[in-house]
């Protein structure tokens, strides 16, 4: 046999990092640091131990069994190895319960874990992310009997115990347009209220668990009429009958995320508060999971330079390591840079929550976390495509190989942009975001937060909300030309 390359190798995710060490260095007191660290230290264990397995394995997809052998019904799903462990995995080291406990810093340390867990969760942190979500609606919307029926499941550390929620909401007709929902809520003789209609895209359908919005009977059309619900789909052990599992999704990426395609024939479903205003209702959780997805967006990233960069070591080209190569260092140097970048807007987003969350944040700091959200979700999302693309490159032909585990990188980063809002409609979000007295609190959240920083990123800024401004009391022509440049308008804010 002739040469041989040496693969990449993956350096421990949290004893060789230097950017998440450094940031909860800065921000976290000594105490919580220390009480952080063996989370941190096992989830980096698990990661490191989960690439090695998938190198050595065949890689699997779930599997929908709908019929057993005698006809009956039994939507039984099979789940991947990691999707098995996500449980106890998550349970044991607090990764969701960890953002709802009772002090400032709970979401940045929910977050840390998320970012060394999420690569080698495939995609288990999706469903997380919306328990999360959901627990966050369910304290917003203040209804004691569903707070104290579902949290402790939602929060639980206990593997027993735990339940993942999902999230209903795109249908056939309306996915960034939930107003086109067609699902009905209607009450039963008792009062009961069930759901009827069908959700195109549900990706916790394992779970126990969901919020649904929903158009109780006889209410008017468009979104302000939805009601958002809580639904729960298991009857002890077995799936209830009014949840019909149509088939799994055949999908780009994210391929052991079961995400299913469902029928609610008459499930029953509690109302979280009033009976319309749905997306209001639903925003905590949409707010959330956008974190989450940013989070989860810059680990992908992470993932994918730093296998890059170990393999720059370890592959010679003309003579020398790659990296070695002044164009190729330059290439992962640039990469690097917009990576750190991302890293920052995302994890002060998590801070951000935190404070909010707490109480301990001061007015400006809510403006800024509303804009800063959507800003996060969107830019983080194109990045991770762009930047996973770029890693791939620096593999050359072997970037392109299936049992690589590259290819996989750029797959599953494509979803960060599409779910949870697209590009545009968190560009829009953004828009919406800066209305009202927004722009005055952010221009003060902005000067705090850029105070003795870049002049320039600060003069950016400040052009783009005199540009947001300018049209707060637009004519529908100067509304159609902001629309227009709206994503220019998010992505500047973003970069600054
Ligand atoms: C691994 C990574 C983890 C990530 C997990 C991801 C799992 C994936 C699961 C999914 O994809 S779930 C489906 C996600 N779907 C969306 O995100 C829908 C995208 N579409 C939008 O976000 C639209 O902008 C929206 C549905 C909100 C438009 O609806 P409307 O009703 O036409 O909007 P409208 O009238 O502007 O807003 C209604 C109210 O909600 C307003 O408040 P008021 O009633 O008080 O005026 C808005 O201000 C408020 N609102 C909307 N978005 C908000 C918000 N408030 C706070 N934050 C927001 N983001
Ligand atoms: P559309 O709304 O039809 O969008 C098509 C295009 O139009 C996009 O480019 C969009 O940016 C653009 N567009 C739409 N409106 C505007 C506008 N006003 N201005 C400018 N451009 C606009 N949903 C759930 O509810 N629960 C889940 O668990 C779930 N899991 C998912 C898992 C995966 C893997 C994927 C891919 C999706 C999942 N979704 C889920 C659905 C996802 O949230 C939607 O696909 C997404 O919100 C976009 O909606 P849509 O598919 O209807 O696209």
């Amino acid at each position: 046999m002739g040469f041989l390359q040496a693969a990449p190798q993956l350096p421990h995710p949290w004893r060789s990092d230097r950017l998440l060490p450094a940031l909860l260095e800065r921000t976290l007191p000594i105490v919580r640091r220390d009480a952080l660290h063996s989370d941190l230290h096992a989830l980096g264990d698990y990661a490191l131990m989960a690439w090695q397995r998938a190198a050595t394995t065949t890689r699997r997809k779930p599997v929908l069994t709908q019929w057993d052998a005698w006809g009956r019904r039994v939507d039984r799903i099979e789940l991947t190895t990691a999707w098995q462990e996500g449980p106890h995995v998550t349970t044991r080291h607090a990764v969701l319960a960890a953002g709802h406990e009772h002090h400032e810093h709970a979401r940045l340390e929910e977050f840390a874990r998320v970012y060394l867990y999420h690569v080698a969760s495939e995609f288990y942190t999706c469903p997380l992310a919306m328990t999360d979500g959901a627990a966050t609606a369910l304290k917003a919307s203040g209804n004691r009997a569903l707070i104290e029926r579902a949290l402790p499941h939602f929060l639980s550390r206990d593997t027993a115990t735990f339940w993942l929620s999902g999230q209903w909401m795109t249908e056939t007709h309306g996915g960034s347009d939930v107003g086109n929902t067609e699902t009905v809520a209607r009450q039963d003789a008792e009062g009961q209220w069930r759901l009827h209609g069908r959700k195109w895209f549900s990706s916790a359908v394992v779970g126990e668990a969901a919020l649904a919005l929903a158009r109780p009977e006889g209410a008017g059309a468009g979104s302000g009429a939805l009601a958002l619900f809580y639904v729960e789909t298991m009857d002890g052990a077995q799936r209830r009958p009014e949840l019909v599992i149509d088939r799994l999704k055949d999908k780009l990426g994210t391929q052991e995320l079961p995400t299913a395609e469902i029928h609610l024939d008459g499930l029953p479903a509690w109302p979280l508060g009033e009976l319309s205003n749905g997306v209001r209702q639903v925003a905590p959780m949409l707010n959330v999971t956008r974190t989450w997805n940013a989070v989860c967006a810059v680990a992908s990233m992470a993932r994918a330079i730093t296998l890059a960069r170990d393999y720059a070591t370890r592959r010679l080209a003309f003579g020398r390591p790659l990296i070695e190569q002044p164009l190729h260092a330059q290439t992962l140097a640039d990469m690097q840079a917009e990576f750190e970048g991302a890293f920052a807007l995302a994890f002060e987003v998590a801070q951000l929550l935190g404070r909010v969350e707490h109480g301990s944040a001061a007015p400006h700091e809510i403006a800024l976390l509303r804009l800063l959200t959507p800003l996060a979700k969107l830019w983080t999302g194109k990045l991770a495509v762009r930047l996973c693309s770029e890693a791939l490159e620096c593999f050359g032909g072997a970037g392109y190989i299936e049992d690589t585990g590259l290819p996989q990188l750029l797959r599953d980063a494509q979803v960060y942009a599409i779910w949870e809002g697209t590009t545009n409609v968190l560009s829009l979000d953004a828009l919406r975001a800066l209305t009202g007295d927004g722009l005055v609190t952010l221009r003060t959240a902005v000067a705090a937060w850029l105070q003795g920083g870049d002049p320039h990123a600060a003069f950016a800024i400040d052009a783009a909300l005199d540009a947001a401004a300018s049209h707060l009391d637009a004519t529908p022509a100067q509304r159609a030309t902001l629309e227009a440049g709206a994503r220019g308008l998010a992505i500047t804010l973003a970069r600054c």
